[in-house]
């Protein structure tokens, strides 16, 4: 099948990316956003998200008229859904996570009404099972006057079918091309469709399976990261206890053939990580015990680091607490979801002491630091004024500075880099 036009719907971290690949391709691309900023800076060639060289491939392809924004669906002959899927957190029923799939609900609403026989939609999502059967049936019925899969199988006028994206957050562009895509149609027939499509630009293989499997193997691929990440930090957690240092131990554990153990961290952060594994406790309460257990594990961690933290400062009249990294992983300046910048937070508001943060990624503090009174620093001034240094995340800057400026100072060191 020969792609003309397609439409991505949802221009954030792996909507617009996805777009620009495909517009690069040389297929005309219609990003739609309900946020009109982000349409109008995209449609002046500029990106409103941080990532590696996407405003090159952005400025490019919207210079070239392939790319262009709208808060407006229009007609094409694809349609890729890239919308939030966060879950609702509901203190009263326990720990359990719902997930929210009002913007998948939203997005099938908004695309409904320009669809034609023959259309692809795909949903990319990260998506609890079934979410894929769920929008089919959003948009069957806004458009009672097309058939779908869920009722006409191999015939329907519409295919549908779920590609979860993975790539990961500061080498998109490449991991978009290069690795492999689950196609997941609810069909074979929509399978082949959505594998024609992505192969425009993917070099991966494109494996086929059912809807369904497609959306548990990507929460399987982060629950296996999350679970594996908690038994680092679990063991981290042991290893202070016993008084063993956990880096060397995982290093020579590590030297076993069969065995490969992650690093310890302040808690898991990110979008992704910390959040699809509910999805499947959400489906499987009683099945998915260590992958429930694992997210508690890892939502913990911050809380003991805190614990660490402030326990050092108590040795000290007037503790300056200098905080090594705000951003949820290395060498990005994301600090959304970041466990370092919730253990900066908590620093601060609870007055353990003067609190600079040092960020090489930001310009500025984000207001809820500003205004809980952290200072941003750079290392060396950091380092001058503090007596306690917490490395939070282990940025490129940290990693090759002289360790020696740490010596005199009271370590609190969760990435392992001193
Ligand atoms: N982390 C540790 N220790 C480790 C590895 C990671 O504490 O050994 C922490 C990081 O510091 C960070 C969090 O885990 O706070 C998540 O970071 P990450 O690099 O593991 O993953 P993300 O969230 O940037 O991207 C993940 C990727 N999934 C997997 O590697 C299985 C990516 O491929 C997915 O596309 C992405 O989630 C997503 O969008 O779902």
């Amino acid at each position: 099948m020969d792609f003309k036009r397609i439409s991505v719907v949802g221009l954030g971290y792996i909507g617009l990316p996805t777009a620009a690949v495909f517009a690069s391709r040389g297929i005309e691309v219609v990003g739609v956003d309900v946020n009109q900023q982000a349409v109008d800076t995209i449609n002046r060639g500029e990106i409103h998200i941080v990532e590696p060289d996407l405003d090159i491939v952005v400025k490019s392809v919207v210079s070239m008229g392939k790319l262009r924004a709208t808060t407006k669906p229009e007609a094409a002959q694809a349609f890729l859904i890239a919308v939030p899927t966060p879950f609702i957190f509901n203190k009263e029923q326990g720990d359990d996570h719902e997930p929210d799939l009002s913007y998948i609900e939203k997005a099938a609403n908004a695309i409904a009404p320009v669809l034609e026989k023959g259309n692809l939609v795909i949903l990319e999502s990260t998506s609890p099972v079934g979410a894929t059967e769920q929008m089919a049936a959003w948009l069957a019925a806004a458009r009672p006057d097309l058939t779908f899969p869920q009722q006409a199988g191999e015939q329907a006028d519409i295919q549908v079918a779920h590609c979860p994206e993975r790539v990961l957050p500061g080498h998109v562009l490449r991991e978009l091309v290069s690795n492999d895509r689950v196609i997941g149609g609810m069909t074979p027939n929509c399978s082949a469709k959505a594998v024609a499509l992505y192969k425009t630009f993917v070099m991966g293989e494109c494996v086929m399976t059912n809807a369904r499997t497609a959306e548990m193997a990507k929460l399987t691929e982060n629950s296996f990261r999350d679970v594996n990440i908690a038994f680092a930090n679990e063991l981290s957690m042991i290893c202070d206890k016993l008084k063993i240092n956990v880096w060397e131990l995982i290093k020579l554990a590590n030297r076993h053939p069969r065995v490969n153990i992650l690093n310890p961290g302040p808690g898991v952060g990110g979008h992704c990580i910390a959040v699809d594994p509910w999805f499947i406790v959400n489906s499987c309460p009683n099945e998915a015990k260590l992958i429930h257990q694992a997210r508690l594990v890892n939502d913990f961690k911050p809380h003991y680091v805190i614990e660490k933290i402030t326990s050092a400062a108590d040795q000290f009249k007037k503790p300056v607490i200098a905080c090594l990294g705000l951003a949820f992983k290395a060498d990005i300046d994301d600090l959304r979801e970041s466990p370092a910048l919730d253990i900066v937070k908590h620093l601060a508001e609870q007055g353990v002491g003067r609190i600079l943060a040092v960020e090489p990624n930001i310009q500025q503090l984000p207001t809820a630091l500003a205004s809980a009174g952290v200072e941003l620093a750079t290392l060396e001034q950091a380092l001058e004024q503090a007596n306690v240094v917490v490395v939070l995340v282990d940025h490129k800057q940290f990693k090759s500075c002289d360790k020696s400026l740490f010596l005199s100072k009271v370590m609190i060191d969760t990435r392992g880099i001193v």
